[in-house]
């Protein structure tokens, strides 16, 4: 019965993370759309409105959620809009859309180019607002693992961590890597957003006031990047806030990149190393 008034979105998500839940979640390719509506290797000539033809013929007719290709999307952050609304009107639960430059290349060929970082984050959180309410699936893709041997794979996921930071994000990256079928998804849960704490310069001194002017909800991740050797996370009560004393029992987090889920209501966390939350290495969120 629960199953009925779950959204397409959050049974890809469980599909992705639940080991227990069985099912499958179809995917339109590109790559394949082209070879067989074109007869044409995938070089960009597949056009939104034909991807979204397919969706529309494909899409009705499965019980399983449907993901589309958008590619690039066809253009900037404009055209992202036309090819988000025109996905979700033809019925598909979701789409990719991908970072590389004009023209595209399919993901296992080589010289692909990405476009700069923040034009592809606004082209995601263009998306998003195209999607409104509506549960549709929003699965960034970077190419920029191709684009270099040697700093290829540290952009790729620093370019990962930014499209899924903030409300403006997608649901899921996917990280290409050239001549392999791989999809490395990193997870968010539905509808959920990541915040690096203290953003750049991550969690540090001074923090207490990071949170201010910020929204968070339950499922929410704060992401905790510092050096190992000096700090550490430590969720604590309200109490252990106020006093920076640590409450026994306590959870302690150390890895220097620690991921942790809002709960609902208050959430603190401070660095219990001497002086430390003292110096206002504690921040206080309530997460609606
Ligand atoms: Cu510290």
């Amino acid at each position: 019965m629960q199953r009925k008034t779950t959204t397409r979105r959050r049974r890809i998500h469980r599909l992705i993370e639940d080991e227990d839940d069985t099912g499958f979640a179809g995917f339109i390719s590109g790559y394949a759309l082209s070879a067989s509506l074109l007869i044409k290797p995938e070089f960009g000539l597949l056009t939104p409105p034909e991807m979204a033809a397919t969706a529309r013929t494909v899409c009705p007719a499965p019980l399983i959620p449907i993901i589309a290709d958008a590619d690039t999307s066809g253009g900037n952050a404009l055209n992202v809009q036309r090819t988000v609304k025109g996905l979700i009107a033809a019925g598909a639960a979701g789409c990719f859309l991908e970072d590389q430059a004009w023209p595209k290349k399919c993901g296992h060929v080589r010289a692909k180019q990405v476009i700069p970082v923040e034009e592809h984050a606004a082209k995601i959180a263009s998306a998003r607002d195209a999607a409104g309410d509506s549960d549709f699936l929003l699965v960034a893709r970077t190419d920029a693992r191709a684009t270099s041997a040697t700093t290829g794979l540290s952009d790729a996921i620093s370019r990962s961590n930014l499209y899924m930071e903030g409300r403006g994000s997608a649901d899921l990256v996917m990280v290409n890597v050239a001549a392999l079928l791989c999809l490395m998804v990193l997870t968010g849960l539905v509808h959920a957003a990541t915040y690096t704490v203290g953003g750049s310069g991550g969690w540090t001194l001074n923090m207490d006031s990071w949170p201010k002017g910020k929204r968070f909800k339950a499922g929410d991740t704060l992401v905790f990047t510092y050096d190992p050797t000096i700090h550490n996370v430590v969720a604590v009560n309200r109490g252990g806030y106020s006093s920076c004393i640590t409450p026994a029992g306590a959870k302690v987090y150390k890895s220097g990149k620690d991921q942790i889920k809002l709960s609902k209501g208050q959430n603190f966390f401070i660095c219990n190393v001497a002086g430390h939350c003292e110096s206002g290495m504690k921040i206080a969120i309530n997460a609606a």
